[in-house]
């Protein structure tokens, strides 16, 4: 067990930085064995700091500190003191340059924080508190400085030598090694530092701002990647001119990089000037990548680059105010995937995301406002809170103030603030002065934590035609807060006639010029809404386009349900009506004999929305995707997967059989033939076939495996050869899947994106991916435990969407999942506590299964010198 518990760090206990540093002269020694990194610092004491004087306190982790100088003398070893992460210096002059040297190993760096190899190439990570496995350096956000970065390398083995801003000097050293120094006239934080150090090949092109300035665009990636760059090249493109249009922000250095790296925590790195992408966020080419990577490559290629406003311009003032940039730049790129695609699809896709894993974060033991009150790692609050939950946040105060009035208060935020550290109450009083908007009461939603809960009833007094509407709003307690005040909530409606009209919405018996849609505010415990002048009682379509994080609970019938399925103007409301009659219908059966009926009426819905034509195909593609077990599961109060499961496939099935002719008719309709695009029409084809084909083969139809078999020989891009691989897998024809599994792993194998496929493919399922099967999987040649994609293609997606394997009664996926935790603790202690995710919802589950979960947690918990970021997530998750 560990004996030294990690500290918690409190927001209530901010201090400003008793040094500034203005800057940052660093000069990196590169070589096969270690690094030495040569840094000199400009101190200045904090005017708005301590009179006292106080001791230079720098952070440093992994480091051998080879000399210290200050004002250009070393200092003698008794002038300074090195412990516990830390480098103080106890009598420093108002103002000073401090030399710092240090001798670092990126070679044997599995953390991938700081600075790193990966394929042979270095290449840093500096967010959130890598900086200080470089040198020793005050690694907080609010100390913002300009860089000065010279870096000496091998000419031969890395002829590209990036940082970032701009290239001032190059030259020939002696022994074959050259160096580049790079200037950023920008002060930054030094979590936007970055070095990339590699034998690259460089992409280039330009785009021209706005005002008419050149900027002139690279990507840089290994050789055998060159032919994959040009989506996320006019990607960046796009995000570039839209930020222009519709934020104002024109980019303001002379050069941006986009660099793919195959070994990375997570997406993709926002440096400023020098963008550092995980492969499979940034690499594609329409035979290796699915429209879903399309589609994540752009808006996560829109998001860095969002972000050189909204995050370096104008950055946190320390990490609790992480949402300052990351929820509104959430908010930014949606909008941009918004605009670039279908509006609705894209809202359902991130609702989807929030109602089933965000909701569930929400509720768990690591719940926490968006912004945090403490942490103790806070790598581990990269959260879908944070980010999601924060963008959704962003929007309502969009869509209180409107598109005119939050632009004015964007345009204040980013120049009352431009070069400074701030908090989200800076940002919300931007919005609040642009607009005179009060959003007092609002700015409980980066309190609180925990999801609120709109409980809906209604009466029709049919004698004065009025609908009353009334709704109750609760707030769940979360670890460490209970008792909540009711927040400010935007609640979207309206109600439907029997015919299916919109009816017009009379607050009053006198409103002359009643809307269709309203948006409610709900502020109270509970609120009660009259609406006049109705001749019946409608029927309500409530939180349209999903307008709060919130969970609605209102007591529609299935007749209802059908109904807004078919006439709700909101598209967001028609796809929501279907999945909550498909929850209700799959709700109903968990437990039951399989002699129970299924509700018939479920059938003619399918078979409706499989022969529409005429409702936009995107939707009709999503609205096709019945709610997954993983929703299924967040819905539940005592989960029993396997229950769960097999209801599920019992209606999938039902499903399936029922409507045979038309998926094969829908597959036919969506044959496709012509060149491959990737507009929002031909992406709904793709998945309609894709959806089609999935359910064929979920019950072994014959006329499906030929269909599968021809279009996993055929296709001409990744979308519809991996979505016949997976209809193959997850079918009972087990001579076809194991052939396919092969001829795919044969075509793609040198390619590492697709390899990951392949892998996640086989993990996700439950027909390739049990528990001896994943255990092969991570025996693979292919598979490496270094590299983070390829931990997540196997375990995380085996824990995270094999739901019934993971579940396994006998406890074995839980225990297998401690086991990869506790190996990955010491090497990667984030990727092992992201892994850890599943378990920490074991109270969600039925007690057999919880317990074991519990167990497995407790069996992490048990180990020798656990990371603090497992530790906290394990601590938190077993605590009472
Ligand atoms: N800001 C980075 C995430 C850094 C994660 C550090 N553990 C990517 C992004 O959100 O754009
Ligand atoms: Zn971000």
């Amino acid at each position: 067990m560990r004996t030294n518990q990690p500290q918690t760090i409190y927001l209530s206990e901010y201090t400003v930085p008793a040094y500034l540093v203005d800057h940052v002269d660093l000069r990196f020694e590169l070589f096969e064995d270690g690094a030495r990194v040569h840094s000199t610092l400009t101190i200045r004491r904090n005017p708005q700091g301590s009179e006292l004087a106080q001791p230079l306190v720098l952070d440093g982790d992994s480091l051998t500190l080879e000399a210290v100088h200050l004002n250009g003398d070393e200092l003698a070893p008794d002038a300074y003191e090195e412990h516990d992460g830390q480098l103080v210096v106890a009598n420093v002059p108002e103002a000073f340059t401090l030399g710092v040297v240090t001798w670092i190993e990126p070679q044997n760096n599995t953390r991938l924080e700081g600075l790193y190899k990966s394929s042979g190439m270095f290449c840093t990570q500096c967010e959130a508190e890598g900086f200080r496995c470089i040198t020793y350096y005050p690694d907080r956000p609010d100390v913002m400085a300009r860089f000065r970065t010279r870096i000496e390398a091998d000419r031969s083995a890395y002829p590209v030598l990036l940082s970032n801003g701009n290239p001032v000097e190059q030259g020939a050293l002696e022994d074959g090694r050259h160096f580049v120094t790079w200037e950023d006239p920008f002060p930054k934080p030094c979590y936007l530092f970055a070095l990339v150090a590699g034998d690259l090949v460089e992409k280039r092109d330009s785009f021209t701002t706005v005002s008419g300035r050149n900027i002139d665009l690279r990507m840089y990636v290994e050789p055998r990647n060159a032919e994959k760059c040009d989506f996320a090249m006019d990607s960046l493109k796009r995000a570039m001119r839209w930020d222009e249009e519709v934020f104002g922000r024109e980019y303001d250095l002379d050069i941006f990089m986009i660099v793919a790296v195959d070994d990375f925590n997570m997406g993709a790195m926002e440096n400023k000037g020098l963008n550092i992408f995980n492969s499979s966020c940034v690499l594609a080419s329409q035979d290796t990548a699915t429209d879903a990577a399309f589609q994540r490559i752009e808006a996560i290629v829109a998001h860095e680059y969002f972000h050189n406003w909204s995050g370096n311009r104008v950055t946190c003032r320390d990490w609790f105010q992480l949402s300052l940039k990351e929820g509104f730049t959430v908010f930014r790129d949606a909008r941009f995937s918004e605009d670039m695609g279908s509006p609705t699809v894209k809202r359902i896709e991130d609702a989807t995301l929030l109602r089933t894993a965000q909701f569930a974060e929400d509720a768990g033991p690591m719940a926490h406002p968006i912004r945090p009150a403490s942490y103790m790692e806070i790598s581990n609050f990269y959260t879908l809170t944070i980010y999601e939950k924060g963008a959704e946040v962003v929007r309502m105060i969009y869509n209180l103030l409107g598109p005119a009035a939050f632009r004015e208060g964007s345009d204040l935020y980013f120049q009352r603030h431009d070069g400074q550290a701030v908090t989200t109450d800076d940002f919300v009083q931007a919005m609040e002065d642009a607009s005179g908007v009060d959003l007092g009461q609002f700015r409980l939603w980066y309190e609180q934590a925990g999801t609120p809960v709109l409980t809906v009833s209604d009466d029709f007094d049919e004698a004065r035609g009025i609908y009353r509407l009334t709704v109750e709003q609760a707030i769940p307690d979360t670890p460490g807060q209970t008792d909540k005040k009711p927040q400010h909530i935007p609640f979207a409606l309206g109600l439907l006639g029997a015919g299916g009209e919109s009816l017009p919405l009379r607050l009053s018996a006198d409103d002359e010029a009643p809307q269709t849609e309203r948006v409610l505010d709900l502020r109270e415990p509970t609120q009660s809404f009259e609406f006049h002048g109705l001749s019946e009682k409608p029927v309500p379509s409530l939180l349209r386009h999903f307008s709060a994080p919130v969970r609605v609970n209102y007591p529609w019938t299935r007749e209802q349900l059908l109904f807004l399925m078919s006439h709700d103007p909101d598209g967001f409301n028609r796809w929501d009506a279907g999945q909550r009659l498909a929850v209700d219908v799959i709700q109903s059966l968990i437990g039951q004999p399989d002699s129970a009926e299924i509700e018939p009426r479920l059938v003619d819905a399918y078979r409706h929305l499989l022969n529409d034509t005429d409702l936009d195909q995107a939707l009709v593609a999503k609205m096709l995707q019945l709610p997954s077990e993983a929703y299924l599961v967040e819905l539940s109060e005592s989960a029993d997967v396997p229950a769960i499961h097999h209801a599920r496939e019992r209606v999938l099935n039902h499903l399936a059989v029922a409507l045979r002719d038309d998926l094969l008719a829908c597959y036919e309709r969506n044959q496709g033939g012509g060149d491959y695009q990737l507009t929002p029409t031909a992406i709904a084809s793709r998945s309609l076939r894709n959806t089609a084909l999935a359910w064929l083969l979920h019950i072994d139809d014959e006329r499906g495996r030929e269909l599968a078999n021809s279009q996993f020989e055929q296709a001409d891009n990744m979308t519809d050869r991996l979505g016949a691989l997976r209809a193959l897998v997850n079918s009972g024809f087990d001579e076809d899947r194991t052939r396919a599994l092969d001829a795919f792993y044969e075509r793609f194998s040198d390619d590492p994106q697709v390899v990951e496929l392949w892998f996640s493919v086989q993990a996700s399922s439950s027909k390739a991916g049990q528990l001896p099967q994943i255990h092969r999987l991570l025996e693979h040649p292919a598979f490496d435990w270094k590299n983070p994609n390829k931990v997540r293609s196997v375990v995380a997606v085996f824990a995270g969407q094999n739901l019934p394997a993971f579940h396994n009664p006998d406890g074995s996926g839980y225990n297998f999942l401690a086991e990869q935790v506790r190996r990955l603790d010491d090497s990667n202690p984030q990727i092992a506590a992201r892994l850890v995710t599943p378990l920490t919802r074991w109270r969600k589950f039925a007690p057999t299964y919880g317990q074991q979960m519990k167990a497995a947690l407790e069996g992490i918990r048990d180990k020798q010198s656990l990371s603090r970021d497992v530790y906290e997530v394990v601590h938190k998750s077993l605590a009472d």
